[in-house]
């Protein structure tokens, strides 16, 4: 149990005469674990300063985590980028009739990658991709089936709300009976992606066609009632206000509080190149730092916060460990492009164990590696590692 005495620095900001009563209020409630209402979200983001905010995720990814940072061995498939829909952000996908311009794997092709971690110690395949109209729930079902059988040991994880709504509607299923198929078939669990922003004022401007929020938000229900776990994602730094920002969170605290099927939330940073919003300008440092930050303050119910550190890039990803993040996603060995076709600095995102722990051990916390529901695999924190792996 942690008191307030374990974090100084805390206690004299809140000694402060000058700093904002609300922000005060505040900061007390966290210290004492009590929740913050949507208007204390909005002031944290309107008034909160980078120093304030990041000391106070700080103490809450503290006491809930220690020191550790998780990471994990994964790889992803993208099967597609070819898509029905038109997210004006997107940067990856191709319209059916241009579809000669993207790609679409076949099941044999997908088998081929998953054999190319033959004796790796990959624990994960995360499988997205955009929305195709012919690959539907029977083709995606025998793929899950034939990894599980070629890789007993490997997670499934995979399929955005965005496709699932797709496939089940095409299929005539209910939500209950298409996610009861694809766990059959081995999907257990599923990502975080699709969510955007779920305000119907800011959704109808960057994705009107897909699911909306409440259809998003069914979908992982139906999972978390089969026992599945699931993340959720925000996709920020675009028109979005703050206020749009704290009505997403609170929609994902809402369910978390109904299911605790959630593991993680990991918000997603707007990148700008090559799609429709490219004369949005991107989000600074400091505002993706303060937002990790209000994020772990706010989400008080969901026990991960994600850097996913392909779309942020790995020297942002590795501060925002001061800034409430607990996890970094995984080694990914370049096989995700959604990021580098929309700008990352991560054109051909990859790093090793050694490179992975290595981040995280020179921002002063251990490197744990972790399964994909948070099994600790390994902690890196003694490790020693040669040259030639650090080099990569
Ligand atoms: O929903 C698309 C985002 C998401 C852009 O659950 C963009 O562990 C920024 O959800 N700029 C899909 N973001 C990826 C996703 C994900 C990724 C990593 C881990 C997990 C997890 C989930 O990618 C989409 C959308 O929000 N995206 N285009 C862009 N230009
Ligand atoms: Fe399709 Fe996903 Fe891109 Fe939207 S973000 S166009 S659903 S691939």
């Amino acid at each position: 149990m942690t008191t307030r005495n374990d974090f100084p620095a805390v206690d004299i900001l809140l000694q402060d005469t000058r700093l904002d009563k609300g922000l005060k209020i505040i900061g007390e409630k966290v210290l004492s674990s009590e929740r913050l209402t949507p208007e204390e979200g909005l002031l944290l983001f309107e008034k909160g300063e980078l120093g304030f905010l990041g000391a106070l995720a700080n103490l809450v990814r503290v006491r809930m985590h220690g020191d550790k940072t998780y990471f994990n061995r994964n790889f992803h498939i993208e099967p597609t980028n070819v898509c029905v829909f038109t997210c004006k952000f997107c940067s990856y996908s191709r319209l059916y009739k241009n579809r000669e311009e993207g790609w679409e794997l076949s099941i044999d092709e997908m088998m081929d990658i998953v054999k190319k971690y033959d004796g790796q110690p990959v624990t994960e395949v995360h499988i997205v991709g955009g929305v195709h109209p012919k690959m539907n729930l029977d083709f995606f079902c025998e793929l899950l089936s034939k990894i599980r059988d070629y890789r007993p040991d490997l997670h499934l994880k995979g399929f955005t709300a965005v496709e699932l709504d797709y496939m089940f509607r095409k299929a005539k299923l209910t939500i209950d009976e298409g996610m009861r198929k694809l766990h059959e078939a081995g999907l257990q669990s599923m990502p975080g992606g699709g969510a955007e922003i779920f305000h119907p004022d800011v959704r109808v401007q960057i994705s009107h066609d897909k699911v909306d929020a409440e259809g998003w938000l069914e979908i992982h229900k139906a999972a978390h009632k089969l026992g599945m776990h699931t993340n959720a994602t925000m996709l920020y730094g675009h028109v979005e206000n703050y206020w749009h920002r704290v009505d997403h969170m609170e929609r994902l605290r809402n369910l978390q509080d109904e299911t605790h099927g959630f593991n993680t939330f990991i918000p997603l940073k707007f990148r700008n190149k090559d799609n429709e919003m490219s004369h949005v300008p991107e989000s600074s440092i400091i505002e993706d730092l303060k937002l990790y930050a209000v994020a772990r303050l706010y989400m008080d119910n969901f026990p991960h916060l994600k850097a996913y550190w392909p779309m942020l890039g790995r020297n942002t990803a590795q501060l925002t460990l001061s800034f409430g993040v607990n996890d970094l996603d995984g080694t990914i060995d370049d096989t995700t492009k959604i990021y580098s076709m929309a700008g990352s600095e991560e054109q051909t995102p990859s790093m090793n164990t050694a490179q992975l722990a290595m981040l995280i051990r020179q921002a002063g916390r251990r490197p744990v590696e972790r399964d994909t529901v948070y099994n600790e695999i390994k902690d890196y924190t003694e490790v020693e590692f040669t040259e030639e792996e650090l080099a990569g």
